[in-house]
């Protein structure tokens, strides 16, 4: 019997959103199965059943009557669940080992940049300054990550291996060994009031929107050895208020920001962050997508539902993630 064919649209325009690349890597692990790259107006629309996306346009979706479900390249689904259009079938997001470690490397090379006073280390080397500054223990330092899920979890063990006090805040109570949970709504000032380095890798939702703004920074701990509280977020851009974010910045309310994520991607060349002293800026790669691993984990998901088993990381549509 011929396999219901799997449907790539992709939408990047940078090297790792390459297209051709992506079918490649799909046609690899999907050798019995047709594999179509869209748009593909000779592609018979009723034999699509599976697709496999990133940043789909709104509509693009429609017209495949037998499809059974999507997959998003990546784990943020926030575009696709705010598109009217998007069909009513499985959304399956990403989560798999090769993104989660890959952001851990993000987490903890940012969080380890901003404890061991790097941007101060270059300044004094362009200067030819030797002046070494008091370096503190990691234990010194409470980071705060907001998201304990796939990627907020392993981020927490690694910092808590390097030493760091750590800490996590989500929606549901969770009990993980070492790191200080909190969580809803009741825990979130609780948290905040003992983080210096707050981390976010929370899901863009309605519940979430924005949620980085002055009243939240202006509860984290100002008492730590960094003098002013830090915030990295490589979560999503509209989790920030960015005009409230620059004027924390701005004023002292926050010492430093990492941002992988920004509303309007890619930054326009006028945003202010660009050249902001405070600001490190990263153009939302703290974890890339790997066509290897993720072509075999949707291969491996199709062939779980072809076999009659269920679906893994199925998105919660009330939830939003
Ligand atoms: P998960 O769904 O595994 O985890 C999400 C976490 O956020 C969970 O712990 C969840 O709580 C918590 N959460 C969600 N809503 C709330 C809320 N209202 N209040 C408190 N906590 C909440 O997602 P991942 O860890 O896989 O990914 C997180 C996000 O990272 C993605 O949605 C994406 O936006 C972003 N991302 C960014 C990348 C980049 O390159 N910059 C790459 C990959 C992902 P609970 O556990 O109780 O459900
Ligand atoms: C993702 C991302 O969601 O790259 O995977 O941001």
């Amino acid at each position: 019997m011929t396999k219901a064919t799997l449907a790539l649209l992709i939408h990047g325009g940078t090297e790792n959103w390459s297209p051709a690349r992506w079918k490649a890597r799909f046609d690899a692990v999907c050798a019995d199965r047709a594999v179509h790259l869209l748009p593909d107006l000779a592609l018979d629309p009723a034999k699509v059943g599976y697709a496999a996306v990133w940043k789909p346009q709104p509509g693009e979706l429609a017209g495949f009557p037998n499809l059974q479900v999507i997959f998003n390249l990546g784990a943020g689904v926030d575009a696709l669940i705010a598109d009217p259009t998007l069909p009513k079938l499985p959304l399956v997001r990403v989560a798999v080992d090769d993104l989660t470690r890959r952001m851990t490397e993000y987490v903890v090379l940012h969080v380890l940049a901003h404890h061991r006073q790097e941007r101060y280390l270059r300044d004094s080397q362009r200067d030819k300054n030797w002046a070494p500054k008091y370096q503190w223990p990691a234990s010194a330092i409470s980071v705060g990550i907001m998201g304990l899920g796939n990627l907020g979890a392993d981020a927490a063990a690694a910092l808590k291996h390097l030493g760091f006090r750590v800490s996590g805040w989500s929606r549901s109570a969770k009990q993980i060994s070492g790191i200080n949970c909190f969580h809803g709504g009741a825990g979130l000032e609780p948290f905040l009031r003992q983080t210096h380095i707050l981390v976010c890798l929370l899901p863009l939702t309605a519940a979430t929107r924005h949620i980085l703004n002055r009243k939240l920074f202006a509860m984290l701990d100002r008492t730590g050895p960094l003098g002013a509280p830090v915030v990295i977020n490589a979560g999503r851009g509209g989790l920030q208020n960015e005009a409230e974010l620059l004027d924390c910045l701005n004023d002292g309310a926050l010492g430093a920001a990492t941002l992988d994520v920004f509303e309007t991607e890619p930054l326009p060349p006028d945003s202010p962050f660009w050249s902001h002293p405070k600001v490190t800026l990263t153009p939302h790669n703290a974890a890339d997508t790997d066509p290897d691993a993720i072509s075999r984990y949707v291969a491996d998901q199709i062939a779980r539902h072809e076999r009659g088993q269920p679906l893994h990381n199925v998105v919660d549509m009330t939830r939003g993630y």
